[in-house]
């Protein structure tokens, strides 16, 4: 009757999408269009080359299939130059708290993240040897908001997808959960993630206690 975790990265663990955005904002200045924060904002939890699509389709462009891939390996480069220089101090308020505090109930996590680069980010900002697994966008077939990469994230805990409770701040990694028949708890603007089933500003307002009564249902 044990419960698990599954954290989404990008906006729940560390704030990444201030350096999708700076990697994005560079192509779309070579490419001749603007690119908005607002824009970036369709782009959360999204998988890298659906991406690519919602930013041409901003732009109004089409490019080919090579042209494409080679501006997936340059953005990815861009957005990889910051990601190097990331730290511990980057962690965002209340995880660092929220992991002691699962660790203390003996309870296991692991990450369920569209992202490549989840393993290198983790390892920057020294969570890694924390996780019981990793389940990233190397893993999966099928970007959020199909179920794949939390379903998968179930199967490492060794839990029943019902008994796993994932944090996530897109509206496609809420729906993701939700199709997964795990608990959602979204992190971040209430309307924007009224599908989840609990909602929180920010990690700092998930109390010891609210975990408790959580693994008893
Ligand atoms: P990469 P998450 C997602 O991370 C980001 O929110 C999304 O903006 C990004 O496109 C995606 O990872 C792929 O990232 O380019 O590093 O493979 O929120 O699922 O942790
Ligand atoms: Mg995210």
């Amino acid at each position: 009757n044990k419960t698990g975790i599954i954290f989404d990265l990008d906006g729940v663990i560390v704030d990444t999408a201030k350096y999708h955005f700076l990697a994005w904002k560079h192509l779309a200045d070579d490419l001749g269009f603007e690119f908005t924060e607002a824009h970036n904002e369709l782009l959360k939890g999204v998988s890298r080359v659906r991406s690519l699509e919602i930013l041409l389709d901003i732009g109004k462009m089409k490019l080919s299939e090579e042209k494409k891939q080679e501006i997936l390996i340059s953005k990815n480069e861009d957005y990889l130059s910051y990601i190097t220089k990331m730290g511990p101090e980057e962690i965002l308020p209340g995880v660092t708290e929220l992991l002691d505090t699962l660790d203390g109930l003996g309870i296991q996590y692991v990450l369920g993240s569209a992202s490549k680069n989840a393993t290198l980010i983790l390892k920057k900002v020294n969570l890694f040897d924390r996780f019981t697994g990793i389940v990233d966008g190397n893993s999966v077939s099928k970007a959020k908001p199909d179920p794949e990469v939390f379903l998968l994230g179930a199967k490492m805990l060794n839990l029943k997808p019902e008994k796993c409770i994932v944090f996530e701040d897109a509206i496609a990694g809420v729906e993701a959960a939700n199709a997964a028949n795990m608990i959602s708890l979204g992190i971040g603007d209430k309307q924007t993630l009224h599908k989840a089933d609990f909602n929180f500003k920010d990690l700092t307002e998930i109390s010891p206690d609210f975990i408790k009564t959580l693994i008893k249902k």
